[in-house]
């Protein structure tokens, strides 16, 4: 048998190591993993991709833990993907996550990976998706993406999750600054952690307050606001309901063809445009470019007409 066959049975089998092997080659862009991405896409689209993104540190990783532990006693396989910002102040909060993380990968059916942020737009993207659809491959029931939701990753998410989560917790500012971030465009649920804290309610209605003044959702979902105490797995199991909901919504309305072709779209986009971009800046052309600063900085020449003749 051929390596790439190899591996493609290890995933289409749940094996771990050769999962975990494959994930790698697909984070790296090895030469192998798009013919193994090409191999792997007829067995994707059974699992049900939820994101979970927010503020650091409000609660996405015990949440993460609750589900993984509620899917698990359930009999489901779960994947998660999360996604470490390349901070370094954030160092002890994913050492913390690492070891709670590593707790609930003892679980057997639980797959966890940890991915690297590259910094750079767009490569973040690719290779979360990407990475989802070899979780996917390898019949997951449920694939929870972690994300901070600070930048691009966020809207990434979107981009990918079947159920997006925002995560928010009752201080003052929070739900004002999610709104600003985007992340109210995105949410399908909202859950409002450490709501044993003060001023819990108060937050949970200014969030209710602010979708109620969203138009409606074209296919007519009702977002809902739940609180949870994370640390003490306090509503994980309506957590879950609700997460059943939106899936059987998606899937009784028939948007869930819709929402995964809007996803298809975008991913087709990104893949001809890095194509395009690796392809086109090879050796000459960049050299060309370095050539010609000098030229256009003294305004010899203008970069339009320079464009042009490099396209043509
Ligand atoms: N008081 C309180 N603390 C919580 C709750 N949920 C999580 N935490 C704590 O908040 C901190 C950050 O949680 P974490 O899951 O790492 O947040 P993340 O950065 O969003 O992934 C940790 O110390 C958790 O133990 C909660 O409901 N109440
Ligand atoms: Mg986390």
């Amino acid at each position: 048998m051929k390596d790439i066959e190899i591996l493609i049975n290890g995933v289409l089998n749940s094996d771990k190591r050769v999962i975990a092997k494959t994930l790698t080659k697909v984070e790296n862009e090895t030469s192998d993993s798009e013919e193994l991405l090409e191999e792997l896409y007829k067995h994707t689209g059974k699992a049900h991709r939820i994101g979970i993104t927010g503020p650091p540190g409000a609660g996405k990783s015990t949440l993460t833990n609750n589900l993984i532990k509620l899917l698990s006693s359930l009999g489901k396989k779960v994947g998660v993907i999360a996604v470490d910002p390349t901070s370094p102040f954030t160092g002890g909060a994913l050492l913390g996550d690492r070891i709670r993380m590593q707790e609930s990968g003892l679980l057997e059916n639980v797959f966890i990976r940890s991915m690297a942020t590259r910094g750079s737009l767009g490569g973040l993207c690719k290779n979360v998706v990407e990475a989802s659809d070899v979780l996917d491959a390898a019949g997951m029931d449920f694939i929870i993406i972690e994300t901070v939701g600070v930048g691009q990753s966020e809207l990434d998410i979107a981009q990918t999750a079947d159920t997006v989560i925002v995560v928010l917790v009752p201080e003052s500012g929070d739900a004002v600054q999610a709104m600003k971030a985007g992340l109210m465009e995105i949410a399908d649920i909202f859950v409002l952690n450490k709501s044993e804290r003060e001023g819990a309610d108060a937050v949970a209605a200014t969030i209710k307050n602010i979708i109620h003044l969203k138009p409606a959702t074209e296919d007519g979902w009702i977002i809902n606001v739940l609180k949870t105490v994370g640390s003490k797995n306090e509503g994980t199991e309506e957590l879950f309901k609700e997460i059943e909901k939106h899936r059987n919504h998606l899937l009784d309305s028939g948007f869930i063809r819709k929402r995964r072709m809007l996803h298809l779209e975008k991913k087709v986009i990104d893949l001809v445009n890095n194509k395009l971009k690796v392809n086109f800046w090879d050796k000459e052309k960049t050299q060309l470019l370095t050539n010609r600063l000098e030229s256009m900085i003294d305004r010899d020449e203008n970069p339009y007409s320079f464009v042009k003749s490099l396209l043509s």
